[in-house]
């Protein structure tokens, strides 16, 4: 795999300025929920975040806003945990729009504003947990994608939910040029009820902020029961489909990366353990502790019964 050390750019000088959403109020939502989002004017002046933690937050300790915007992965600029944050700057995140096809009662291109109008946004910290067996908890700023879904009216025919990263080769380094890890754009799916599951969102911020670009920028799905490839960044398709749809790391290694991928330390890689992970930030090298990695990523008595039935080593 080529490997190669990008210069150390600051990252103030790579998060993008523009900023989509003014301040909203808090408001209290349904079901007892505190429903807030407040995202500054620029990173240079941050306001404090005033969110009200989501009923759906972890209450662990958040990692460091550093490590989770300098070690990344998104292929598009470069395979290596740092170039990410160090390529992600040239990437254009607006104007931006999201194609919603397929099978829908009401397809169209979509705007980031008009996407955002009627969403409340909610500050959520959940796990991401990859599959190379490292885990982040990071404070989102988002809303359930199951509101975007229910506003394009899913027909009863439609099965799956298809996501398409951009393809924009002058902007994305790991789209040109010799070595292509991937074939692009960069794909994933989930099923139709796990993408209604309240715990599935769109993000489009984090610690408080509108979203820096490697981490995804201005949209990105977060499903924190799964390995981290599913929650796939800078989204510019969603379609709704009959049959299960074609994913990027499966259609790379079908028998290393399945289409579910739901965490479970029980079913390993077939080439590592999945059964412990390292918190970024809780030591490194020799001295990295590793933590027992949970079912379902910790979030088994929400979603374990969406494969009620199912044999998750078969499903893997
Ligand atoms: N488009 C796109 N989405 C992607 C990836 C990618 O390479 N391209 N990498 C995935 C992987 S493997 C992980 S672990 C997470 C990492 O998200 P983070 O950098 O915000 O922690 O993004 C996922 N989404
Ligand atoms: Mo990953």
């Amino acid at each position: 795999m080529l490997i190669r050390r990008p210069p150390d750019i600051a990252s103030s000088e790579i998060t993008p300025h523009s900023v989509y959403l003014a301040r909203r109020d808090i408001l209290a939502g349904g079901l007892g929920l505190a429903l807030a989002a407040a995202l500054p004017q620029s990173r240079a002046h941050a306001d404090p975040l005033s969110a009200v933690k989501s009923a759906y937050s972890t209450d662990e300790t958040p990692t460091r806003r550093e490590d989770a915007t300098s070690y990344n992965n998104f292929y598009e600029f470069g395979t290596d945990k740092a170039d990410p944050a160090a390529n992600a700057g040239a990437l254009k995140v607006a104007p931006w729009s999201v194609k919603i096809d397929g099978l829908v009662g009401k397809p169209g291109t979509l705007t980031l504003e008009d996407i955002l109008k009627p969403v409340t946004l909610e500050e959520r910290i959940y796990r991401l947990r990859c599959v190379e067996g490292w885990s982040m908890v990071i404070p989102w700023v988002g809303f359930p994608l199951a509101a975007l879904l229910a506003r394009v009216e899913p027909l009863g025919s439609a099965k799956y939910v298809a996501f398409e990263t951009l393809v924009r080769p002058e902007e994305m380094p790991g789209q040109r040029g010799l070595f292509q890890p991937l074939s692009w754009p960069y794909v994933e799916g989930l099923r139709l009820d796990e993408a209604m599951h309240p715990l599935a969102i769109l993000a489009t911020g984090m610690y408080g902020e509108t979203l820096p670009a490697q981490n995804g920028a201005p949209l990105r799905l977060v499903v924190p029961w799964k390995y981290g490839f599913k929650s796939i960044k800078s989204i510019v398709r969603i379609s709704l489909v009959e049959e299960q749809p074609p994913t990027t790391w499966k259609a790379l290694a079908a028998d290393e990366y399945g289409f579910f991928s739901n965490v479970n330390p029980e079913v390993d890689h077939p080439r590592w353990s999945q059964a412990t992970e390292r918190r970024i930030g809780e030591g490194s090298g020799l001295f990295a502790k590793r933590r027992p990695t949970l079912m379902f990523n910790g979030y088994a008595d929400q979603v374990a019964q969406l494969y009620s039935g199912m044999d998750l080593r078969a499903n893997y």
